[in-house]
């Protein structure tokens, strides 16, 4: 750590600079707001000093009060930077550059003025960590640019661009931006006699009747179970009604409650485990990664339009490549379908879109991509075919290229054996859909060269995906943690718990859709057809009969009106079938399985448990470098509930030695699909935590 100040002020031409140093993203850590309030003071002692600039140093202003200390004591702090830059006599002008989020744009809310650099963002993102904003954004914000507005900024969290901040009244100036500091000074002389423009000063914002109310029904479905957004309301509620420092004190109060609530914590960890999943240790700090500028996609069904999507999004061109040219023109077609309907939704703009779609190159043969720096192949899921293009890339591509395969399942060395170029290829297994879907996981064969596994990593951030480690096994990390989620949802049908039940517990814990609704959306026949294929392989596979039977019986899902429920025509509301309760009776009663009701608790356990367990193997087996990295792939691929942390998150609430003892008890009832993991076990020994497990070539 270095003993430079973490705020420094100087006298400039008669503006006193205040610049923040406290990096990566001058965090509000120890020591920078008591350097803001000493700083003011000095500059309002000083009489040579007009007026004030407030700005931070490195890529950032300020990125909000320290995460990191949340939860934890802290030295109660005399005097808040709030109240300082409220109080100053001079006016002082926050300069934004980089990002203004959480504390960050309440200090500069706290200012006389605000300017901001093109491409900055502000943002209270507070409730996106479980708390509200506490240093006064719930009350300032309202009062400067209206209730409503402020309420949607503060419910959702989101980073407003610094155009769209000026033209709702958060920031005054938009300067250009290409000497912040200079810019900054020239602003501040040319507001010295100005007005005192205090928003602490303004009376409490106007509400339209029913706004609070609104926001509350409106949110109610995705907030369910959660606390912050809540707060968050009634904290801009409070703007509208009370004065400035009954306001102060209604939304210290409001954050109290959520500080250390269970949200809270788990939504912090999610926000370093989203972080700390990049980080692969073991690759050399100095490698040097091949730069990547220019990509292809073989393969232009859904997934490889949706890979290619993503490289576009994120201002990479994409050559797409397809076996035929009809299919070729009707992958194109979905994606430009794809694009309109985002159009339609208002979640791009039509300008948006002109500038993506041109990005996506198609071409016809594998020849017209052979100067791409990465290659991403996305075709169907057999390991000939793959092979057989792996073999005309290897013939094709420049020696420097890196060759993906988005199998989910296929084993990557074997892959990779149809090259003479093992060390260039890893896995890419993306999520569907691939362009909206955050996660990633990267997977490294036994042969691929670290620089490859890094420039993958490092790529999937790149086209925005939070980048994951996996080791090469069946079903990789992700996936395979979920396989036995999977099993024992169908056997707990055949045992008596009915889908809907079943569906209920898992959207009561918080999730989107059950797992049979979404069984339902996905499709029945794939994993059918997946099973079919495993019994062939292994003759004592556990195979699956009702949802078997269901497929049989023509019941593929949503796409043919039926599947675990029924479907009326054009709507994709499940509605319980009383046919499907007969038929799993039925089958049960040919297996000879004796049903029983079963515990909504049951049922929770039977599903987390049969993962965590399964998630501990992985760990062991040194395919997943970390438990916090599974819980990262939950919440990101699998739509586990946020709040709740993740897998080995929730898992610590109930305690490693009772999940143990559990899995313990129903591996003698129900045989070896239930086999305790050795880490489970040591961990429960050791009254350790899951969350902090580790896999061995880590330690
Ligand atoms: C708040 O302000 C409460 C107030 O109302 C006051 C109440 C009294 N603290 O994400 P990156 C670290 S709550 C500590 O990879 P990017 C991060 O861990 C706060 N550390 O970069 C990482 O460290 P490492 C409200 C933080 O460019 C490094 O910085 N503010 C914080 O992709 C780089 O981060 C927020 O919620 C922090 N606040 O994205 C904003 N922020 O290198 C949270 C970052 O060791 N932050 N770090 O892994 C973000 O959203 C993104 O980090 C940001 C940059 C958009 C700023």
């Amino acid at each position: 750590m270095s003993d430079a100040p973490v705020v420094r002020f100087e006298v400039v031409e008669g503006i006193g600079v205040i610049t923040v140093d406290y990096p990566p993203v001058n965090a509000l850590g120890p020591g920078v707001s008591d350097g803001i309030v000493a700083a003011v003071d000095q500059g309002n002692a000083d009489p040579a000093v007009q007026a004030m600039v407030l700005m931070g140093a490195g890529r950032t202003f300020i990125a909000g009060a320290d995460i990191r200390r949340f939860g934890k004591p802290r030295p109660p702090s005399p005097r808040r930077s709030y109240d300082a830059l409220d109080e100053s006599a001079k006016p002082v002008v926050a300069a934004i550059h980089g990002y203004a989020l959480g504390g960050g744009l309440e200090n500069a809310l706290s200012c006389q003025w605000r300017i901001a650099v093109p491409g900055a963002k502000v943002g209270l993102p507070e409730v996106l960590i479980g708390i509200l904003p506490g240093g006064g954004g719930t009350q300032r914000l309202p009062r400067l640019i209206g209730a409503k507005p402020a309420l949607e900024m503060i419910v959702t969290g989101r980073h407003v661009p610094a155009e769209e901040a000026k033209a709702l009244g958060i920031v005054d100036a938009i300067i250009p931006g290409k000497d912040l500091r200079a810019e900054a000074i020239a602003f501040a002389k040319s507001v010295i006699g100005k007005p005192m423009r205090r928003i602490s000063a303004m009376p409490p914002a106007a509400a339209e009747p029913g706004l609070f109310d609104d926001m509350r029904k409106s949110i109610a479905r995705k907030a369910r179970n959660q606390k912050a957004p809540y707060n968050c309301i009634a904290a801009v509620e409070a703007a509208t009604r009370l004065p400035f420092p009954e306001g102060l004190a209604e939304e210290k109060r409001l954050f109290q409650e959520l500080e250390n609530a269970p949200e809270a914590q788990a939504l912090r960890y999610a926000f370093f485990a989203e972080r700390e999943i990049a980080r692969i240790p073991f690759l050399p700090k100095d490698l040097a990664l091949p730069e990547i500028r220019t990509a292809a996609v073989v393969g232009a069904g859904t997934m490889g339009g949706g890979i290619a999507m993503s490289f576009a999004d994120n201002g990479f061109p994409v050559k797409l490549v397809d076996a035929s040219p009809e299919g070729l023109a009707r992958g194109l077609q979905r994606i430009r379908d794809n694009y309109a309907v985002s159009v339609k939704r208002g979640s791009i703009t039509q300008a948006q879109m002109d500038e993506r779609l041109p990005r996506i190159q198609p071409v016809e043969r594998i020849e017209d991509i052979a100067d791409c720096d990465v290659v991403i192949e996305a075709v169907f899921e057999q390991l000939p075919v793959k092979q057989e293009i792996f073999a005309r890339l290897d013939a094709v591509m420049k020696p420097e290229a890196i060759l993906l395969t988005n199998t989910s399942a296929i084993d990557i060395d074997r892959i990779a054996d149809a090259t003479k170029r093992p060390q260039m290829v890893a896995g890419a297994h993306f999520f569907a859909p691939a362009n909206v879907m955050k996660l990633l996981e990267v997977v490294e064969g036994p042969r691929t060269a670290p620089e490859v596994l890094g420039a993958t990593m490092k790529l999937g951030r790149a086209i925005g995906k939070i980048s994951g480690y996996a080791g090469n096994c069946d079903g990789f990390v992700a996936n395979r943690s979920r396989i036995f989620f999977t099993l024992e949802q169908n056997i707990m049908v055949e045992e008596g718990a009915l889908p809907e039940q079943i569906d209920k517990v898992m959207v009561d814990f918080g999730y989107p859709m059950g797992p049979f609704a979404v069984n339902d959306m996905s499709g029945l026949d794939v994993s059918y057809f997946t099973r079919k294929r495993r019994l062939a392989e292994d003759p004592n596979y556990r195979t699956l009969p009702i949802p078997d039977r269901l497929v049989e019986s023509g019941r593929k899902g949503q796409k043919t009106g039926a599947g675990w429920y029924r479907y009326e025509k054009g709507d994709r509301t499940p509605q319980v079938d009383p046919e499907v309760h007969r038929l799993i009776k039925e089958v049960a009663a040919e297996q000879g399985i004796e049903q029983r009701p079963f515990t909504d608790e049951e049922i929770l356990h039977r599903l987390l448990f049969a993962s965590v367990n399964e998630a501990c193997k992985i760990i062991e087996e040194d395919k997943a470098l970390r438990a916090s990295d599974i819980d990262v792939m939950w919440l990101n691929g699998f739509g586990f509930p946020r709040y709740r942390g993740g897998l080995m998150f929730w898992a610590d609430g109930i305690g490693a030695e009772a999940i143990y003892n559990q899995i313990a008890a129903w591996h003698q009832r129900y045989g070896d699909r239930w086999r305790p993991s050795a880490l489970l076990r040591r961990i429960a020994e050791s009254g350790g935590k899951l969350r902090e497990a580790k896999a061995p070539r880590l330690q």
